[in-house]
């Protein structure tokens, strides 16, 4: 894949841009883009398998930027370029889709959360992005990916699995398939969440792990990046992956469950970051709902891997063959350790 064919897309003028690889996510192939060393743009190949309507991200940027232009308000995000057509996207020979956006400068990304106040800052930053679009119709938006957190559907996709997936990866798993099976109250409760009035769909990161904030260098928080699975949903997600991906010290990946923990004064300095701006958007109900964010998301994560190992490795990259068993062993232990906090 020839990048310059596709920057040119971009600029009229023919700068000899440098690209590197940047970032550590799961799903895209991300490019910073420079000169002499310096980022300036972070270019990005969408994942048309995982996103399969690129045009539906788009519609929600623009629906997100339109509302914060009006109500003369930051976007909490930064703005993606539009190619010299106007389009959204650029376009590779095979139809591959690429974005845009501005490097922020003197901003930087981090991929691990390594003090309670990272934590702080980044939850402040996804608590000010939701309730800065407290008053935009999240129905305008479109879902990007459907049934992203749909707790229902995971479940389902996980109970096929056990049906139609790998025949011995099912058997030599069994233990922990029990063990999640087990935790089938959370999926009640969501259940009963999604039926409340008491809970509101709102306009929802869906992705809020550390490296989808940036950060100045006095490590105050900046703005949240990364719109794709932003969309119309509860809060127990955005407040949820916080828990799931800042609280321990080994990252999803490890494999030395003693690393895997929780650091309790994380806890609170998500909850202090994400309250002051949320706290009084929240209902009642939903206030009732703060801890089981977590469990929410460690098991659905869980689910998500486990569903994807004994399906043969179709979603998540892995990099050796038991990546995902571990990812969801992992995911179960979390579960369990922040279970003993509350
Ligand atoms: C994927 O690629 P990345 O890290 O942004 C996934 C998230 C998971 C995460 C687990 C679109 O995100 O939902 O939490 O992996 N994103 C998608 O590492 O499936
Ligand atoms: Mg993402």
């Amino acid at each position: 894949m020839d990048l310059r064919k596709i920057l040119r897309q971009y600029f009229a003028d023919d700068i000899d841009y440098e690209i590197q690889p940047l970032g550590a996510g799961l799903i895209h192939k991300t490019f910073g883009v420079g000169v002499d060393g310096n980022a300036h743009f972070v270019l990005q190949q969408i994942n048309t398998e995982v996103f399969q309507m690129p045009d539906a991200i788009a519609h929600n940027v623009n629906q997100l930027l339109t509302h914060a232009h009006q109500h003369r308000q930051d976007p909490c995000f930064p703005a993606p370029i539009s190619t010299l057509t106007s389009h959204a996207f650029a376009r590779g020979e095979q139809g591959e889709y690429f974005r845009l956006t501005p490097f922020i400068p003197n901003s930087h990304a981090i991929t691990t959360c390594n003090s309670s106040d990272e934590a702080y800052e980044a939850a402040h930053q996804f608590g000010r992005f939701s309730a800065s679009y407290a008053s935009l119709d999240c129905n305008s938006l479109k879902e990007t990916i459907p049934g992203f957190h749909d707790l229902l559907y995971r479940w389902q996709q996980f109970n096929e699995a056990l049906i139609s997936g790998v025949n011995n990866r099912i058997t030599a798993s069994k233990k922990l398939i029990q063990q999640m099976v087990q935790e089938e109250i959370l999926l009640k409760r969501y259940l009963h969440i999604i039926q409340s009035a008491g809970f509101k769909k709102r306009v929802t990161h869906h992705d809020t792990k550390i490296s989808n904030v940036l950060f100045n260098a006095s490590v105050k928080g900046v703005c949240v990046i990364d719109m794709d699975t932003t969309m119309s949903g509860y809060f127990i997600s955005d407040l949820g992956d916080m828990f799931r991906t800042y609280l321990s010290p080994g990252n999803e990946e490890e494999t030395d469950l003693e690393q895997v923990g929780v650091r309790k004064e994380y806890l609170e300095a998500i909850l202090q970051g994400y309250n002051e701006k949320m706290s009084d958007q929240l209902t009642d109900q939903e206030k009732e709902a703060l801890y089981y964010a977590g469990e929410f998301m460690m098991w659905m994560q869980a689910l998500r891997f486990m569903t994807d190992y004994l399906m043969g490795d179709i979603y998540y990259g892995i990099t050796y063959e038991a990546n995902n068993l571990n990812r969801a062993i992992n995911q179960m232990h979390l579960l369990n350790q922040y279970r003993k906090q509350l």
